[in-house]
């Protein structure tokens, strides 16, 4: 009989070590992970890992024929500015990845017949205000407004969106007799803020690098403008609601894409938070018009009330309790540093 497993991929990177974190908790034995990369030596826990491409078919197919394959975290991506600098690459992984994943879940849900729940991330870089004056007036975005993301990762999470709800509602339309279908969940994340590993790629980077080199002692010149906003969540809250998600009952579910979200800032008042547990940081602002206007288009904040009806979504971290409680000890103890509260 094949083991019944929790595939994991993107594995290796922030949200997947998380994520892998809790999970071997909540089905030990049960979880494979995947990914291009090995898995950081911290991560202890009964799983398999398995260094792989989801762009390699035979390896996916490996997979089916080892595991039933219960439930799918696919979380593996090429963020925001690295996908300008790369957008065929970015279209591959975040497309075409995301495809060969889908027509995994569905071939599994077919031979078990159930539906294989396919949890997706996605961003606040599906959306795409037009200016400034646009993102002041529509302070916090509903999922079905301003879908017109002007990045090429963006474009990739909306259009993976599409494909999940097409797997899920109308794969086979024209079968003589449609199979059970896959069980695709969304959430679209702000940026993500981790204790415990720094961020690559990203263009809501300057957060968390702007308070990892404060509590290294480095000085930082931050990216973008002092004014412009974005929401902001704790990495822990972000695991939260993928298995939230994950394990809400369906008949609960009115959508299969949900905004989630926990607190908005400017980068101003990013730094002064920063500044308020690392009083001696060095932060300069020094704004990339590029990298600039990507963050210029994404929500100022994000209207995550269907999550909250639905499925109870709540964060446990407001920004005083993501900083004092989750960011600034773990952060403190990770570089040892002996900053003053
Ligand atoms: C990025 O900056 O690309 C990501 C995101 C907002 O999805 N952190």
């Amino acid at each position: 009989m094949r083991k019944k497993v929790v595939l994991v991929t993107g594995s290796s990177g922030e949200v997947g070590h998380a994520l892998l974190e809790q999970l071997v908790l909540l089905r030990p034995e049960g979880v494979l992970s995947l990914d291009l990369k090995p898995l950081g030596s911290q991560l202890a826990g009964d799983f398999i890992h398995l260094q792989g491409d989801i762009l390699d078919r035979e390896l996916l197919d490996r997979l089916v024929s080892e595991y039933e394959i219960e439930e799918i975290y696919h979380l593996a991506a090429l963020l925001s500015t690295r996908a300008e600098f790369t957008p065929d690459a970015a279209h591959r992984v975040n497309v075409t990845g995301t495809l060969n994943l889908l027509e995994l879940a569905a071939q599994q849900s077919e031979w078990s017949g159930k539906p294989v729940r396919f949890i997706f991330p996605s961003s606040i870089a599906a959306f795409g205000l037009p200016d400034l004056d646009t993102k002041a007036r529509y302070e916090k975005v509903r999922e079905w407004e301003w879908n017109y993301p002007r990045t090429m990762y963006g474009c990739n999470k909306l259009y993976c969106e599409m494909l999940g709800i097409y797997f899920s509602q109308y794969y086979r339309q024209l079968a003589a007799e449609q199979p059970p279908m896959l069980d695709f969940r969304c959430v679209r994340f702000p940026g993500l803020i981790s204790a415990f590993t720094v961020p690559s790629g990203g263009t809501s980077d300057y957060g968390p690098e702007m308070l990892h080199a404060a509590a290294q002692d480095k000085p930082y010149a931050c990216f973008v403008r002092e004014d412009v906003r974005i929401p902001f969540m704790a990495m822990p809250d972000a695991v939260k609601a993928l298995l939230d998600l994950a394990h809400a009952p369906l008949e609960s579910l009115s959508r299969k894409v949900y905004n989630v979200t926990s607190f908005s800032l400017s980068a101003a008042d990013f730094r002064d938070w920063v500044l308020k547990y690392f009083p001696g940081a060095q932060i300069d602002f020094l704004p990339d018009e590029k990298r600039q206007a990507i963050v210029d288009s994404w929500p100022a904040d994000l209207d995550d009330s269907a999550a909250r009806r639905d499925w109870g979504w709540k964060p446990d971290y407001e920004v005083e309790r993501a900083f004092s409680e989750y960011l600034v000890p773990n952060i403190r103890q990770r570089y040892q540093e002996k900053a003053t509260v």
